[in-house]
């Protein structure tokens, strides 16, 4: 598959990394694009890649593509996104998806009605803990989940390398919010509705930088997903999301250092779950970055399938949802029902 990168900032050095190592499964990536030139010149050089691009426009017009990796800030996913549409090419869009409901229902709609995959980036169900917890609940040693919380809590300075956090209005849900939310559908299905409390603890922030969701399932069971850039601990889990869910069998928790610890039946075990550093991976980042190269392989293999992506942009609209629902109740006091797109 012949393919693109729009984006070659901050975390787009990871997608570059994993796009390399997937020369091995027929990827090429043929050009990259940043509207800065010596980035997209820097990317080109230090991935191999034969052209550089400084307009994403004129990038599609010019090269011939299966696929384009949007990974510019969520402000210009959809215009991106719906320019690759229109010429036929696939897209894969960063979390989040878009800025708000519409522009994502505006990318699946345009991509359905063209019959264009689309995908989102969303990587934390791909990170190697969240795969083994995924593999214990099919396994079944727990029984069907009843109640489960998943936290990203940190005071890792993450407005180092990600600056324009203090500026986003709508912060913490969409950043990582859309994950923990994302990995409460992975784990325990549909969200019925949200209760959501939202904070702005660091007066830097314009936005929110800590929010409390709690989500009632279609199945019944009952979530907890929390995410914070203002928690005061040490050691600081950053990166990692801790997880505990319960069944009617037993429980697993996820802990920090990687710790898997699962109760079946009254019996006890407890495994390592970290990622291996790969050639590129670096702590406290290597579990996020792995996550990044089997995300995109995983993509890449179910277009190859024939079908749609797992973290298809169908998929994630109901994780934006449960976002745009949190937002709604932290607004309105209640609890929120998120939107539900009708595929027309
Ligand atoms: P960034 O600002 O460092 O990089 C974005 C780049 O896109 C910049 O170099 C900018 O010049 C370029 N750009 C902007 N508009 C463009 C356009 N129209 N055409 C071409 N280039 C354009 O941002 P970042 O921190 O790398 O974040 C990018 C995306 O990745 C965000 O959506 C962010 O939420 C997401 N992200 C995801 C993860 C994860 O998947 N776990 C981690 C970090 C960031
Ligand atoms: O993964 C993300 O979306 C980033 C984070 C700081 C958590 O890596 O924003």
């Amino acid at each position: 598959m012949r393919g693109a990168v729009i984006g070659c900032g901050f975390f787009a050095q990871n997608h570059l990394e994993a796009w390399r190592d997937l020369r091995a499964d027929g990827v090429e990536l043929v050009a990259v694009c940043d509207l800065d030139a010596a980035k997209a010149k820097a990317a080109a050089e230090k991935f191999g890649v034969s052209r550089f691009h400084i307009d994403p426009i004129a990038l599609l017009a010019t090269e011939k593509l299966d696929f384009i990796d949007i990974i510019t800030r969520m402000e210009t996913h959809k215009d991106l996104a719906l320019e690759a549409i229109a010429r036929g090419v696939r897209a894969i869009v960063q979390k989040p998806f878009a800025p708000d409901w519409a522009d994502c229902v505006a990318m699946v709609e345009a991509a359905k009605t063209a019959g264009v995959p689309l995908a989102v980036h969303e990587n934390f169900r791909y990170q190697r803990p969240m795969l083994a917890i995924r593999e214990t609940l099919d396994s079944g040693v727990i029984g069907e989940v009843t109640w489960g919380r998943i936290a990203f809590r940190t005071g890792y300075d993450v407005y180092k390398t990600q600056p324009y956090f203090h500026r986003e209005a709508r912060f913490a849900i969409l950043d990582t919010g859309v994950h923990v939310l994302d990995l409460a559908r992975f784990f325990m299905g549909g969200v019925e509705h949200v209760s959501c409390e939202t904070q702005r603890r660091n007066p830097a922030n314009i936005g929110e930088d800590t929010a409390t969701m709690m989500l009632r399932h279609a199945s019944g069971a009952v979530g907890l997903a929390e995410t914070t850039y203002e928690a005061r601990q040490l050691p600081d889990p950053f990166p990692q999301t801790l997880v505990t869910l319960e069944g009617e069998k037993g429980s697993i928790k996820l802990h920090e250092d990687f710790r898997l610890i699962v109760t079946s039946d009254g019996r006890v075990t407890e495994r390592k779950v970290n990622s291996p550093l790969l050639a590129w991976t670096s702590e406290p980042w290597h579990n996020i970055q792995e996550s990044v190269l089997l995300t995109q392989k995983a993509i890449i293999g179910a277009w190859k399938e024939g079908r749609d992506a797992d973290t298809s942009g169908v998929d994630n609209l109901e994780t934006f949802a449960a976002a745009e629902a949190a937002y709604a109740s932290a607004a309105s006091g209640c609890a929120t029902a998120p939107a539900r797109w009708t595929g027309t």
